[in-house]
């Protein structure tokens, strides 16, 4: 047990935060994940990975926390001497942010400085490593195509803005005390385990309980913003790698293409034979089933009978989703990250979206059966 390697992640229950605990025990780390306190189980994400403590070769554990408290993460790191620690948690939904910008710049802006601090009292600046979840949002308001490390940030949420904090602290804590500390910028990453309030994870939610019957509208906001959208499975890929090189420098991870949330939409649909077009401007927009491919639709679903008729309505438009001030396109140079670390994704976003599909339509399709019986 001596000589494995010890990861601490924060955010262990979220998206990106399992699948990093899983990559990180397949190369044979030890790995502890702090999770918060809530009055139901949100472990779903982790389940397959833990095991009874009492039970033999555990190399999976959980701590309670929360980025709000500092003795809390302190006395974490203290007990667990991490090598790695990688800092993932944080309010990460950006229109909520606007609801909630106190909590938010607390959890994802201070919550980075305590443990940057905490790994600095207790002494463990040469030992251990810190990886900090930054983000594209940084970028927001367009300054210059693609985005890449020297492109000037110019935030434009609560949550952009508390993770630009978040972002120089990590930044100043490398040059003030030579700590191993980077910043990995990642732009949107999406997989079948996606939070469901992101939006390429509501639209395959939806698309597969539409093809159902099982929902028949679904509202969204602004379609025209445009997002450089990768696969979370390859993205973690680069968060363990940049932790892996000779210095700690910062790296964008992304695809270098951008694709309009529309576009996710339409390809999303016609994942199960369902072809949009859409009518109207602005609020009054409306997309329309204009064409169905039955063989493929029936093949993806497995009923027999169509469940959606052409001329359908079935996209319309919530102001609600609307974001005062929105971040219209994103597109990410990769080139310093595949160049230094050799990092490449194996993921276009076809198979993005198959994969999120087929997924959802499951979930929707053992719903149904149940329904059925
Ligand atoms: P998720 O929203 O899926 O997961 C966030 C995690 O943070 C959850 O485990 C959540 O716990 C935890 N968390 C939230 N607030 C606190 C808190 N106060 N104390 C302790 N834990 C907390 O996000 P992702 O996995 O998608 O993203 C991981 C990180 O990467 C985030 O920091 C995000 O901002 C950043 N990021 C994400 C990108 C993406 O496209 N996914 C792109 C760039 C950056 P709980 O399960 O209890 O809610
Ligand atoms: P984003 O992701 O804000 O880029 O942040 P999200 O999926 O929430 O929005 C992407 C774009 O879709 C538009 N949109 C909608 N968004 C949501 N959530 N719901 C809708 O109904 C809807 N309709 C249209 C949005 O306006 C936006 O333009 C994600 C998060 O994971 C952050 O934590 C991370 O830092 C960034 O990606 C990179």
């Amino acid at each position: 047990m001596e000589n494995k390697k010890i990861a601490l992640i924060t955010g262990v229950t979220g998206q990106d935060g399992a699948y990093l605990a899983e990559f990180l025990l397949n190369k044979n780390y030890i790995v502890h994940g702090v999770k918060r306190r809530s009055s139901l189980m949100k472990t779903d994400r982790i389940e397959h990975l833990f095991k009874d403590p009492h039970k033999d070769n555990v190399n999976f554990f959980l701590h309670y926390g929360d980025m709000t408290d500092s003795m809390n993460l302190t006395r974490i790191i203290q007990e667990v001497k991490p090598d790695e620690i990688y800092n993932l948690a944080a309010m990460s939904h950006v229109r909520v942010s606007f609801d909630t910008p106190e909590y938010t710049v607390n959890a994802d802006g201070i919550g980075t400085l305590r443990i940057l601090e905490a790994v600095r009292l207790l002494g463990l600046v040469k030992t251990t490593k810190i990886y900090q979840a930054s983000t594209s949002e940084l970028y927001g308001l367009v300054q210059e195509t693609p985005q890449k490390e020297t492109t000037p940030f110019y935030p434009r949420s609560p949550y952009a803005a508390a993770k630009i904090y978040a972002y120089w602290i990590t930044v100043n804590y490398r040059e003030a005390y030579n700590m191993f500390a980077c910043n990995g910028i990642l732009f949107n990453h999406e997989s079948p385990t996606r939070g469901e309030t992101f939006v390429t994870r509501k639209i395959t939610m939806n698309a597969a309980s539409i093809a159902f019957g099982i929902e028949s509208k679904l509202f969204l906001g602004n379609l025209d913003s445009k997002r450089d959208w990768g696969h979370a499975k390859d993205y973690i890929e680069a968060m363990w790698l940049i932790l892996q090189q000779d210095k700690p420098e910062d790296f964008v991870v992304a695809t270098g293409k951008t694709t309009k949330v529309r576009d996710f939409l339409t390809l999303s649909f016609q994942e199960v034979g369902i072809y949009i077009t859409f009518k109207g401007e602005g609020v009054d927009e409306i997309g329309t089933i204009s064409e169905i491919d039955s063989e493929k639709y029936k093949f993806k679903t497995g009923l027999s009978e169509l469940k959606v008729n052409v001329g359908q309505d079935i996209i319309f438009i919530d102001p609600y989703y609307f974001r005062p001030t929105e971040v219209d396109l994103l597109i990410g140079d990769p080139s310093k990250i595949k160049k230094v670390t050799g990092w490449e994704p194996k993921h276009d976003l076809l198979s993005i979206v198959k994969d999120m599909m087929d997924n959802d339509l499951n979930i929707v399709k053992n719903k149904f059966n149940n329904v059925c019986v």
